[in-house]
């Protein structure tokens, strides 16, 4: 074989490796950087008022999630992270459904069996605010379970944690897109 060709080769295979490479982290919209912190804002949709702010931040086993809405009836609201960022819609229902990577079926946040964007309920008090905060050791902000750039959605009635396969929490409040926060 002579210098030229295998020079040619040794080219090309390099060219080949990178471009595969290159492909994997366009396909998997890894930015190769490491997130702390999130936020969703969250907006009423068609005809409610519900609305507000929930940070999620990096702990120790977990991720702690922590917010106040406003506009909301007395009583339990089920609070989930959807399948996707779009709000698009006025009903909210282009949020898609319940976030579930792992394919299984709805349940509480506290049980082995949920999907990844099951959080339960939010409770608002006599005035319409809920206000809360707990460690949830199953959303993360890297690799399948990353809630990043998906949907939360706060619903117009209490999730019943068992129901399927979305808690028949009813219809959609407000919804919000998890964005990586500023600090
Ligand atoms: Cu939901
Ligand atoms: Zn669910």
């Amino acid at each position: 074989m002579n210098k030229e060709l295998t020079m040619n080769i040794t080219i090309w295979t390099l060219f080949s490796i990178l471009s595969f490479t290159g492909c994997v982290s366009l396909d998997s919209v890894d930015t190769n950087e490491t997130v702390n912190k999130a936020v969703v804002k969250l907006y009423p949709t068609e005809g409610n008022t519900a609305n507000g702010v929930i940070w999620f931040t990096k702990v120790v086993g977990g991720v702690k999630v922590e917010g106040h809405i406003n506009g909301l009836s007395e009583g339990n609201h089920g609070f989930h992270i959807h399948q996707f960022g779009d709000c698009s819609s006025a009903n909210g229902k282009s949020a898609g459904g319940h976030f579930n990577p792992d394919g299984k079926e709805h349940g509480s946040p506290k049980a082995a069996v949920r999907h990844v964007g099951d959080l339960g309920n939010i409770s608002a008090d006599s005035t319409g605010m809920a206000i809360f905060s707990f460690v949830d050791e199953v959303i993360s902000f890297s690799g399948k379970r990353s809630i990043l750039s998906r949907g939360v959605i706060i619903h117009e009635v209490a999730d019943d944690l068992s129901s399927q396969p979305t808690g028949a929490a009813g219809s959609r409040l407000a919804c919000g897109v998890v964005g990586i926060a500023n600090n």
